[in-house]
């Protein structure tokens, strides 16, 4: 919620994707360094033998005058201490919602937890959006399905960085063809870098 200064003198900005295990998270991540070139040094992950997420996957990308690191979580249920430390100190937050309609419960598991470790900083103090991921399989759950169950819990709506409310902001993602990938990432990069220049300029 603030960020620290790197060793470059840069501010970084911490940008976590939080859900259920095999939304999608480190697959998204990955399309953005890998294929739209944004990083900024390697990508480091920490998984199993398997090649699952054991703690994270972490890279930073530099955009304009400021560096954001980006975490994933390790969605697995078993590793709720990690997803928690993760949550330290971030700025913004992407949902990554498995949109295949039998994920629905994996899913609001996921995001019970994160409200539960955020409570009502999420979409007020901390930038939030949701990917929307694999919209390109079958059975799908719809898009007024996951905005009621957002409502529901609270995070129907957030408030920009200039402190007006509007609908959170869901976006259909296909991350392994990069559909919409950057683009929603850019969107909570800039609201958290926003926010924090806007209250620089609060008495
Ligand atoms: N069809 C489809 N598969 C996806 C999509 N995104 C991720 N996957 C697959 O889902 C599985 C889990 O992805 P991963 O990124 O490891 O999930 P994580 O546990 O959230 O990090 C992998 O086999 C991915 O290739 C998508 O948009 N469409
Ligand atoms: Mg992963």
């Amino acid at each position: 919620m603030c960020p620290s200064r790197g060793s470059d003198g840069k501010l970084v900005f911490k940008i976590v994707y939080w859900g259920a295990s095999l939304s999608g998270k480190t697959t998204a991540v990955k399309w953005m360094f890998e294929k739209e070139g944004m990083a900024k040094g390697k990508m480091q992950s920490i998984v199993d033998p398997t090649g699952r997420t054991l703690f994270f996957d972490r890279m930073t990308a530099g955009v304009g005058g400021v560096s954001l690191q980006v975490y994933t979580v390790a969605g697995q249920k078993r590793h709720k201490f990690q997803r928690k430390t993760i949550l330290n100190g971030v700025d913004a937050v992407i949902f990554v919602w498995d949109a295949q309609e039998d994920q629905t419960e994996e899913n609001l598991w996921s995001l019970d937890e994160l409200i539960g470790h955020l409570s009502g900083a999420l979409g007020k103090k901390i930038p939030f959006l949701v990917q929307l991921n694999k919209v390109d399989l079958p059975n799908l759950i719809s898009k007024t399905k996951v905005e009621e169950y957002l409502k529901e819990k609270g995070l129907g709506t957030i408030v920009n960085p200039h402190g007006i409310e509007m609908s959170t902001q869901i976006y259909d993602t296909i991350a392994i063809q990069g559909k919409n990938i950057k683009r929603s990432f850019q969107q909570v990069a800039r609201d958290a870098v926003l926010k924090y220049y806007l209250s620089l300029k609060k008495p």
